[in-house]
């Protein structure tokens, strides 16, 4: 490496270590892509989570990166709605499809159980689940059970931003014998930055110096060879997280102009939960492709109070051509208090849209998949 702060993807894999668990994950990965392949599935990976940067060998302090999971989860679960195979590959500990509904800091499920006292037979008591519960964990568990039953869901762990790298590009090199039928949902919040295994301290940091000083290394851009090396024509969609809301089609356009992907959905993070855009190449603008049966909530042209980020942009100190004709944007928003009380989720839109655009990629395959 002639710069050691600059990683590329051959480098960081020929340096960092993989995690022990990453052989046994392949296989399972394998088998079950041959049995969704055998069963004429499409599969979708779906990543889901914050990535941590560990600062030490015997790991105390690590740089965590915002993501409760929300949005791989549900996602997860309006693709295996579709009848896509589902290999969700998620932090540890962060928000899963179905169980999601029931999560311990928002939904604890033992406030809905219901000790039923009247009854003691066998001298324990019944457990009841409260009335007006029934209804919607009925809805969800159904759900659950039909996608274990059909073995549609395979889950996959990861904690460090190298464990997420490893498997990443393991997985999809697995995914890439299904060509146009394999999707990449990649939703995973996903460190920018990490510090190489080389320059790691193996205790714990001590605090007698006063001050500390780190000095991360890049990660490396992953999109890059897992477009053009890993994938082999899977329908990659990546997602852009920004604050700054007049960054967010500069960016998104600036990445596919870069890593030659088919979508990258932009979000904001104050308003992810009801807004979103999608931002594509315009060769794969919704003129060439059929239109959908009914239409979601689905806006083709960006709101008015917007910016569009039109014309040349300089981010991260490089030009970047992102000339409005080259890319089309699409504005997904749902009523904001419907989205905050659950009655509406975006990613239901999100993944139609998707779904109809898959199709259409799959379709215009050269030749027969
Ligand atoms: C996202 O933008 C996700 O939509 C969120 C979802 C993390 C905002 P929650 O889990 O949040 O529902 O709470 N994911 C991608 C974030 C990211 O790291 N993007 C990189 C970037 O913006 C590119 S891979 O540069």
């Amino acid at each position: 490496m002639s710069n050691p702060s600059v990683f590329s993807a051959e480098s960081y894999f020929a340096t960092q270590p993989p995690p022990p668990t990453l052989q046994t994950d392949v296989i399972g990965v394998r088998t079950f892509i041959s049995k969704q392949a055998e069963q004429g599935r499409k599969v979708v990976l779906v990543t889901s989570g914050g990535t941590t940067v560990p600062l030490e060998l015997n790991v105390v302090r690590f740089l965590d990166n915002f993501s409760a999971g929300t949005r791989g989860a549900t996602s997860a679960e309006y693709f295996l709605k579709a009848g896509y195979a589902v290999i969700f590959m998620h932090r540890q500990f962060s928000l899963q499809p179905f169980s999601r509904h029931y999560s311990h800091s928002t939904n604890p499920f033992l406030d809905f159980l219901e000790i039923d006292s009247t009854s003691s037979r066998n001298a324990t008591s019944e457990i009841n689940v409260t009335p007006s519960k029934r209804p919607d964990l009925l809805q969800v568990l159904t759900a659950y059970k039909a996608v274990h039953a059909e073995g549609t869901l395979h889950t996959l762990t990861f904690v460090t931003v190298n464990d997420y790298l490893w498997l990443l590009r393991a997985v999809s090199q697995e995914m890439s014998i299904l060509r146009r039928n394999a999707m990449y949902y990649l939703a995973a919040a996903v460190s920018d930055f990490f510090l190489p295994r080389q320059k790691m301290s193996e205790h714990k940091i001590q605090s007698g110096k006063g001050s500390l000083h780190i000095e991360m290394d890049q990660v490396p851009k992953v999109l890059k060879p897992m477009v053009a090396e890993w994938t082999r024509e899977g329908y990659i969609v990546s997602f852009k997280l920004e604050t700054d809301l007049s960054l967010l089609i500069p960016k998104a356009r600036q990445a596919l102009q870069r890593y030659g992907h088919q979508v990258v959905i932009g979000n904001d993070l104050h308003h992810r939960k009801h807004r979103v855009v999608l931002v594509y190449p315009s060769s794969l603008s919704p003129t060439s492709i059929s239109s959908p049966a009914s239409t979601p909530c689905f806006n083709h042209v960006p709101l008015s109070n917007l910016p569009d980020g039109t014309g040349s942009v300089e981010i991260d100190g490089i030009l970047a051509d992102t000339s409005a004709g080259q890319y089309t944007e699409s504005w997904i928003e749902i009523d904001p208090s419907l989205a905050a009380s659950g009655t509406k989720e975006i990613e239901e839109d999100i993944i139609s849209e998707l779904l109809r655009r898959h199709q259409s990629w799959v379709a215009a395959a050269p030749s027969a998949q």
